[in-house]
């Protein structure tokens, strides 16, 4: 009989919604497994956390883990999750989100919830295309890529995630890839320790669609371009945009200082009834 990994029944529900959908070699379960470690290195109460997805592979995890979760509509998620935070400031609100759900359809909301900064953590796992409707293009596939919906090369260019949410007003901004597991717990540990909004972008295998497509080769193959296609920021810092030039950044990229929403408006509120208080009869 296989052994009881120690996360299996604290944070799975295990017996009910298993086997998950998720096709072999797929990242998604990698990104969930590091959202898991974080918060338990963090020893939040699975109570006080409520997990918020949208539609699509990706956010299949709220079906799978054992928090407060809601799994609403594709591109929806963040005005959820702002829903959430703003009628209870005290629960700890993540959104999971495909590339396609948090840019595309979610694009709106991503970028007001960055702009407010709203204490919220988004987490995208950027596949470079629609996994769960067949493999259609989104806002972050490369120019030239296959996909279902670009047969002859993407002829539009991909958004850069994190300089876009950056430039939004995001509080902490991150990249990290499956294959560096480890720094990805540790960049979502720090995602979820910052108070305002928060994102790491983790890139993720799509085998089943976008590596087909684009003749990657298998999960392995497509994990192993990852290690050797990208750099730390630090490294990054050293090296000229020629050597730069195609290399994936990972770390922190973004970090600030800023008042939060959902403290802007309890102030709001205090200050309007405080004042209504005052009025004379
Ligand atoms: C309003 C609406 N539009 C379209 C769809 C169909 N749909 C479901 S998932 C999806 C895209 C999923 O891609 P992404 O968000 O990148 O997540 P992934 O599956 O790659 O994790 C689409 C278009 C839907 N369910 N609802
Ligand atoms: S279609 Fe792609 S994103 Fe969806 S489960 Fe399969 S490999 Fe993962």
């Amino acid at each position: 009989m296989a052994a009881i990994l120690p996360y299996e029944y604290k944070y799975l529900r295990a017996k009910k919604k298993f086997p998950h959908v998720w096709c072999p070699g797929c990242g998604i379960g990698i990104v969930m497994g590091s959202i898991i470690r974080a918060i338990d290195s963090l020893g939040w109460n699975k109570n006080e956390i409520m997990l918020v997805s949208g539609i699509g592979c990706t956010s299949r995890m709220p079906v799978y883990l054992d928090f407060n979760t809601l799994h609403t509509m594709h591109g929806r998620a963040l005005a959820f999750a702002t829903g959430v935070k703003l009628a209870n400031p005290g629960l700890k609100v993540i959104a999971v989100m495909g590339d396609g759900d948090a840019l595309a359809i979610g694009g709106n909301h991503i970028i007001h919830a960055a702009r407010r900064n709203i204490d919220i953590t988004s987490i995208i796992v950027n596949n470079f295309n629609y996994g769960m409707t067949g493999g259609q293009h989104s806002p972050t596939t490369p120019m030239n890529a296959v996909t279902a919906t670009s047969p002859h090369g993407m002829i539009e260019p991909g958004f850069d995630t994190c300089a876009l949410l950056s430039a939004a007003g995001a509080s902490f901004v991150a990249r990290a890839t499956v294959y560096h597991v480890v720094e990805m717990d540790g960049l979502i540990r720090q995602a979820l320790e910052k108070k305002g909004f928060s994102v790491v972008e983790a890139l993720s295998p799509c085998p089943t669609n976008y590596g087909r497509a684009n003749r990657l080769g298998d999960a392995v193959k497509m994990m192993e371009e990852m290690r050797d296609n990208s750099v730390t920021v630090t490294k990054a810092a050293k090296m000229t945009p020629e050597e730069l030039s195609g290399k994936i950044v990972r770390g922190v990229l973004a970090e600030r200082e800023a008042p939060e929403y959902t403290d802007l408006y309890r102030d709001l509120c205090e200050r309007v009834q405080g004042k209504a208080a005052e009025v004379p009869k």
